[in-house]
């Protein structure tokens, strides 16, 4: 078999995305996505210019060769734009192999370790009566994990809480990310959320008892110190995980945290490589493994770091926000699917026209996902719908503090 086309199709249904098309010689296609929040055009570019002329007349089945010559050859080591756009070719280049033979992904890939993928939604509020109804509108939607965010008194815009004013003016319910021509500005105070935090998880246990499993996402803003204090009070309510309780790149500061707390720990979500969860894994610093398939140089660089975290009994949790789009999400629940060492998956679920664009074939019953049993991945790309919705600049917002100083969003 040869590669006889590859186009990259940016599209803007509810959000961007970034998808790579592979064609072969025999007719068989395959999906890859390259999506990355606020820089879709980046990985558009090294896709399209310096990626897809390489591609052509290769054998599709050469994965590993093909990763690690796309990986080798740019000389350029890591960096998200060249991890996405090798994870688009990586994921679609599984997507026709398990197509040509007939099976879906996750069969490749060591057949199915379990019957379900245990997902996790995100519930907020701006106050706990508006957090209890997003929980109990979670747990009607069947979730079974809920992830908990929200307002702090004293902060007028907070990561992850749905009903709070955004720019424009309209709810951030699909994601943080905006079509506006600037980023837009939020404000935060770490004493003001760590004053707050504790008291709105004793609430939720107290009104949903101890036993559905809660996680929180601290979205970078901490200092070691502030995260190892935040753990601790957290302690009480029995965590699933605390998430990015510091900025990621500075593995060290785990080690701190880790001393403090027996709150289980999540990190990586803006990770691209097994590089930089290297110092984390090997010192048993986290819990479970927060990287996208998208991200992180598709399902053949995501095995091997799972298998990696495998041997410190670390887990998964797969990034799965809307800004993964529906093919990166079917890579991710192929892989949760087959792996031994799963913990849990990501699911914010997508809007109605972004699943016009990419017909599906994964299901979600009971709090658990399966990607179904369509050969290969088994998502499809509508290419006249995709173009109905042309791309629109797009970015997260970023946070000041009071005094005017940037600080991580
Ligand atoms: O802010 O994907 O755990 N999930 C997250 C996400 C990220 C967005 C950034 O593009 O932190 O909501
Ligand atoms: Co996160």
């Amino acid at each position: 078999m040869k590669i006889v086309a590859a186009d990259v199709v940016v599209t803007s249904p509810d959000r961007n995305f970034v998808t790579l098309k592979i064609t072969t010689d025999e007719g068989i296609t395959g999906l890859g996505d390259g999506t990355l929040n606020g820089r879709e055009l980046s990985v558009a570019s090294y896709l399209a210019d310096h990626v897809v002329p390489l591609l052509i007349g290769r054998d599709p089945h050469r994965i590993e060769d093909t990763w690690q010559f796309l990986y080798r050859s740019a000389y350029w080591r890591r960096g998200p734009v060249t991890m996405a756009a090798i994870a688009a070719v990586d994921v679609a280049l599984w997507d026709i192999k398990a197509k040509a033979a007939g099976m879906p992904l996750y069969q490749l890939l060591g057949g199915a370790s379990r019957n379900g993928i245990m997902a996790y939604g995100h519930a907020s509020g701006r106050d706990s009566q508006e957090l209890f109804d997003s929980i109990r509108r979670h747990l009607e939607m069947g979730y079974r994990s809920i992830r908990v965010q929200t307002s702090v008194p004293g902060i007028n815009a907070v990561y992850g809480v749905a009903a709070q004013p955004s720019a424009g003016g309209k709810r951030y319910d699909y994601e943080p990310a905006q079509r506006t021509a600037l980023p837009a500005e939020e404000d935060w105070d770490t004493r003001a959320y760590l004053r707050h935090l504790p008291g709105v998880f004793e609430a939720v246990r107290g009104e949903f008892g101890p036993e559905l499993p809660l996680l929180h996402d601290g979205h970078h803003r901490m200092t070691p110190i502030q995260a190892a204090k935040l753990g601790k009070a957290l302690e009480p309510y029995d965590l699933f995980w605390l998430e990015d309780c510091t900025p990621a790149e500075n593995q060290e500061a785990l080690r701190l945290v880790r001393q403090h707390t027996t709150t289980p720990l999540a990190i990586g979500e803006v990770f691209n490589t097994v590089w930089d969860y290297q110092t984390l894994i090997r010192e048993q610093l986290i819990d479970y493994v927060r990287s996208a398939v998208t991200h992180t140089g598709g399902i053949t660089a995501m095995r091997k770091l799972l298998d990696y975290a495998a041997q410190y009994q670390i887990k998964s949790g797969i990034h799965g926000p809307t800004d993964i789009s529906p093919v990166g999400m079917a890579a991710a629940l192929h892989l949760d699917l087959a792996i031994h060492n799963f913990g849990i998956q990501e699911y914010m679920q997508h809007g109605p026209a972004t699943n016009e664009v990419f017909r599906q074939s994964f299901s979600f019953t009971d709090g658990y996902l399966h990607p179904g049993e369509l050969p290969g991945l088994g998502v499809e790309l509508d290419e006249e719908a995709a173009a109905r919705f042309p791309y629109q600049p797009a970015y997260l917002p970023f946070n000041r503090l009071k005094d005017g100083t940037v600080h991580d969003w």
